[in-house]
């Protein structure tokens, strides 16, 4: 690996180097990362990098398309068998290009908009006013009714819905542990006329591998996903639509020529590469351990009495306040980062914290799973972390110790059978 760069760019070929030791001899605990197999790799680096392709395959504006019209047909087929789908866009940069391509694609300016509050776990694409489509759209935002359990107010979801008329409906979070109840997203959805999406970014891969339940199974329009989280592909994003091929159509003349240019071609051969091994039957016995580590951390955390927003978790993330411990997330990040130890803090629901500096963590399992983790190693995993946050660098020194044998032992597998 590297050896054109260690030979030509000593500079970049160090950051390169520092890298993959830090992956190596650290827990990846971020739930939205993982570690990519050398085949996707190997397609991210490889010659489609060197072509253009706007369009869709049989449909392009430059010639030399034989084999990226392969590629790209591979991947869209994959991925409509993955998740039950119709129709695939596989052209989408990344999550958030995905979402905002579809709802230009189902929305004129000044419509409205319906999805998760931030705090509560929603993400930055479904209406922060932080970003620009704010400015295009008009959003408004459903929440959790108790942080304790997890439950959402779908009786006063149905009322702003009835009132606020929204084209769309979001289902989907970055840092929800439960599941949503797809149903009353769809009845409520019928019910004032919207489209209803679900974005399932983070639990794509659990929903692939039939771990947790599929909201096209439950009568939803359109559902979004990167690829890199869960899915354990490369970076990117896809679209996928059930049956309603009109709705597609818009969505694909949505991405391109609507908002992006050329196709990254090499992504797409990569994405193919990712939805054959999430097709492989080993693929479903990994979610399923993505989300018995995630349960057995959360219970360790319990135990402990960490306040754990929603009581547990359902999927492969946790998400937990504090502040109990007397520090913020930022303070807890920074700590468990010296016993390499990777997280991210993240706002909790209602955080009378700022949010650079806000009193939750939030963590999950899918990279550690990628790495053979089961739940024995977990649950230890989870008393380092609690022996850290109660007892601060005392602990840092052991804890990182153990956390490197814990790694080194179970390195980075270079492909999944
Ligand atoms: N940044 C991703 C996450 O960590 O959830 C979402 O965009």
């Amino acid at each position: 690996m590297y050896e054109h760069i260690k030979k030509e760019d000593s500079e970049v070929y160090g950051t390169l180097e520092g890298e993959e030791k830090r992956q190596a001899e650290g827990l990846e605990l971020i739930p939205s990362e993982n570690y990519v197999s050398h085949a996707v790799r190997e397609a991210m680096g490889s010659v489609l990098t060197n072509k253009y392709s706007e369009g869709y395959p049989g449909r392009r504006y430059y010639g030399g398309q034989e084999f990226t019209d392969q590629v790209e047909t591979l991947a869209i087929e994959r991925a409509k068998k993955l998740f039950g789908a119709s129709f695939a866009n596989v052209q989408p940069h990344a999550g958030a290009p995905a979402n905002i391509a579809t709802y230009f694609a189902l929305m004129e300016p000044d419509d409205t908009i319906m999805g998760m509050d931030l705090s509560h776990g929603g993400h930055l694409t479904h209406g922060h006013p932080v970003t620009y489509i704010t400015k295009i759209f008009n959003f408004v935002r459903y929440k959790m009714k108790d942080a304790g359990t997890g439950a959402i107010d779908y009786e006063e979801m149905r009322e702003i819905a009835k009132k606020e008329k929204p084209k769309v409906i979001m289902a989907g979070f970055s840092a929800y542990p439960r599941e949503l109840d797809y149903e009353k997203f769809v009845s409520i959805g019928r019910e004032v006329d919207a489209v209803v999406i679900a974005d399932v970014a983070h639990i794509a891969g659990l929903i692939a591998g039939g771990a947790l339940k599929n909201p096209f199974q439950y009568g939803f329009d359109v559902m979004l996903s990167t690829t890199h989280k869960t899915l354990r592909g490369p970076r990117g994003g896809i679209i996928l639509t059930r049956e309603n091929e009109e709705l597609a159509k818009k969505i694909n003349k949505s991405v391109f020529p609507g908002f992006q240019g050329g196709p990254l071609m090499n992504m797409i051969a990569a994405k193919a590469v990712c939805f054959g091994e999430a097709l492989r039957p080993s693929f479903k016995e990994y979610t399923r351990q993505i989300i018995k580590n995630a349960k057995a951390m959360a219970e360790v955390f319990s135990q402990h009495n960490m306040r754990l927003i929603t009581g547990g978790t359902d999927n492969h993330l946790v998400l937990a306040d504090v502040s109990s411990f007397g520090m913020s997330g930022g303070e807890a990040e920074k700590l468990l980062d010296e016993a390499n130890i990777t997280l991210n803090k993240n706002v909790i629901a209602d955080d009378p914290r700022r949010p650079m500096d806000p009193s939750g963590i939030r963590l999950g399992t899918p990279a550690i799973t990628t790495r053979g983790f089961k739940e024995k190693e977990c649950r230890e995993v989870a008393e380092l972390m609690v022996d850290i946050l109660k007892n601060r660098e005392a602990a840092v020194g052991n804890a990182k110790a153990r956390i490197k044998e814990l790694a080194t032992a179970r390195p980075v597998p270079e492909s999944f059978e």
